[in-house]
């Protein structure tokens, strides 16, 4: 299948560049025409692009070095420490784009809430938000709040050159997951059980979200994020009918926030093989595929114009280099049906994957 070569073609337009500083990155053509942008917007770079969500974590001793004495949330408000750890996987494995080092729940932590990020169980909530009582008084937040990471972002993107930088936010029914239930948890049944007993407070608190979401990913590009990623891990959970009538909606709403600077936007969640065109519909420039779903059914569910991330299964990254090799293969091979190909794990790096495997995986697909 031929694609058209878009090398030539301006990215952005004239209205959406007047909405990006005159320093940001697509404004250069290396950033702009770089691999990872370029499959984005639906090009056949000369290598396929590659990166790997939960680069920049557990998994490379130098992380490990950088975070001790100092707080997950410390460490993702610290503009200094957030933007090392950031670069740390783009030294190492030289992959095309650096995700900035944050998380999901940074937004809620910048707007005031009692949240903390506890070691070997995610994120917990003081109190959690399950009552119209308590999610009214949710705050407004001040763009300014954000003002640490748009100094993060800043201090990244000055480093990374023509590498871009993919910022991103949790969505809407993710984020809301964890304050609906105050932690982390398997079924996810507090949210999934709220938008049907009280759908007004699941509308209420699934608004916010995604209004903390989209400011979230604003001030990400307006420091100089090139693309943004939209995770819904959690999503899976649901039945198309409640993502559809419950969910959709207010991940519409942070998509529609970044949609005028005309970056792309990837959709990722997990388990959401039945999901996947709604997540298209919800928005999205790119559908990102956990490794459940080959890509060539996936491309079948969202359109054959749509490009595609993933979807390397991170059980195989310690499965031996041959099981590895012959699966990312079959990947990159599957891959050929969509548009284009973002290549990427399925799900997150586990913190006990040999970082020398994913080196040598990048050089793998680059000389694919
Ligand atoms: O102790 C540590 O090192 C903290 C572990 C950790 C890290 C490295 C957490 C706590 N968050 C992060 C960084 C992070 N989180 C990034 C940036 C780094 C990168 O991708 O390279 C991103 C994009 C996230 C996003 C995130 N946080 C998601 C969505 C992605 C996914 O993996 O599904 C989710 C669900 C979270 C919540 C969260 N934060 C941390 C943990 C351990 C969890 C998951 C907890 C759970 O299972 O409920």
């Amino acid at each position: 299948m031929t694609t058209p070569n878009l090398t030539q073609r301006p990215m952005l337009t004239e209205a959406q560049l007047a909405l990006l500083p005159s320093s940001h990155p697509l404004r250069s053509a290396g950033t702009a025409q770089s691999p990872m942008i370029r499959a984005m917007v639906g090009d056949r770079p000369e290598h396929p692009p590659v990166w790997f969500m939960r680069q920049a974590g557990r998994s490379l001793p130098e992380y490990r070095a950088a975070r001790e004495g100092t707080t997950m949330l410390e460490s993702c408000l610290t503009p200094s420490l957030a933007s090392e750890i950031t670069m740390q996987p783009v030294r190492r494995h030289k992959v095309d784009a650096a995700i900035f080092f944050s998380d999901i729940v940074v937004p809620l932590k910048v707007a005031g809430l009692d949240v903390d990020i506890v070691p070997g169980r995610g994120p917990v909530m003081g109190t959690p938000y399950n009552t119209m009582e308590r999610i009214s008084h949710l705050p407004e937040v001040p763009d300014s709040a954000f003002d640490p990471i748009r100094e993060a972002v800043a201090l990244t993107v000055n480093q990374l050159g023509e590498t871009p930088l993919i910022g991103f936010a949790g969505a809407p029914f993710t984020v809301a997951a964890y304050m609906a239930e105050g932690s982390s948890s398997r079924d996810h049944l507090g949210p999934r059980t709220m938008m049907h007993r009280d759908p007004e407070a699941w509308d209420a608190l699934a608004s916010w979200v995604s209004r903390v979401a989209g400011q979230f990913l604003s001030a990400q590009i307006e420091a100089g994020a090139s693309a943004v990623q939209l995770f819904d891990s959690w999503a899976g959970s649901l039945p198309e009918r409640d993502y559809r009538e419950h969910v959709m909606k207010h991940s519409a709403t942070a998509l529609a926030a970044v949609e005028p600077y005309g970056v792309p936007r990837v959709h990722f969640g997990t388990g959401t093989g039945e999901l996947l065109l709604a997540m298209k519909e919800a928005g999205a420039d790119v559908v990102g595929v956990d490794y459940r779903l080959d890509l060539d059914e996936a491309s079948r569910r969202v359109g054959p114009e749509i490009p595609l991330q993933g979807n390397i299964d991170p059980a195989l990254l310690d499965a031996g280099w041959d099981v590895l090799q012959k699966h990312t293969m079959d990947v990159l091979s599957k891959g050929k049906t969509a548009a284009a190909h973002i290549v990427n794990l399925g799900h997150g790096v586990p913190p006990s994957t040999d970082p020398a495997v994913l080196t040598r995986l990048v050089e793998l697909i680059h000389e694919s």
